[in-house]
């Protein structure tokens, strides 16, 4: 049986494809859970792609990681910049985390520079658009691979 690797999304991220299309793109977030899902099998990576608005319920979902996936794609959303609760729950899980935005956070409002997960994420995704998540996959994908890089 493959061990999944869990890509976590955070805070109104379902609304994706209904607003903001000048930041966030067309797609919507179950486009992206299909590219994702097709990525994961060309890569032999079994892909459990879940989405909550609620911060307790992300960090429920990396505990649950920690014993049941081998890595985490994550969107933090808002709670990117704002949670601590996520980084001790990343930090205490122990698995490869690649952290994930669609937009360029650096080039938004000063708010969105800081990231609580950054310093506890094995790599980081920006600005690329849903590219970023199949990126993510294609590197813990590469890391589960002897001698990867992307371990923590
Ligand atoms: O660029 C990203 O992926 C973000 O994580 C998206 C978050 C934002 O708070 C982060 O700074 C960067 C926001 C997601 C909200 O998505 C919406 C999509 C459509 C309409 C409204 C919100």
């Amino acid at each position: 049986m493959t061990i999944p690797v869990f890509v976590l999304n955070g805070p109104n991220l379902n609304m994706l494809g209904t607003r903001e299309p000048g930041i966030y793109g067309g797609q919507t977030l179950a486009d992206i859970e299909r590219d994702c899902v097709a990525a994961g099998r060309k890569l032999g990576i079994a892909v459990d792609f879940r989405q909550t608005n609620h911060e307790g319920v992300l960090v429920d979902w990396i505990q649950e990681a920690a014993t049941k996936a081998a890595g985490i794609v994550i969107n933090p959303g808002a709670y990117t910049h704002t949670s601590v609760a996520l980084q001790d729950a990343i930090r205490a899980a122990k698995l490869p985390v690649i952290e994930v935005h669609l937009s360029n956070i650096f080039a938004r409002e000063a708010f969105r520079h800081h990231s609580y997960v950054s310093p506890v994420a094995a790599g980081i995704i920006c600005g690329l658009g849903p590219v970023g998540y199949r990126l993510a996959l294609e590197a813990l994908a590469e890391a589960q691979k002897p001698a990867g890089k992307a371990k923590r």
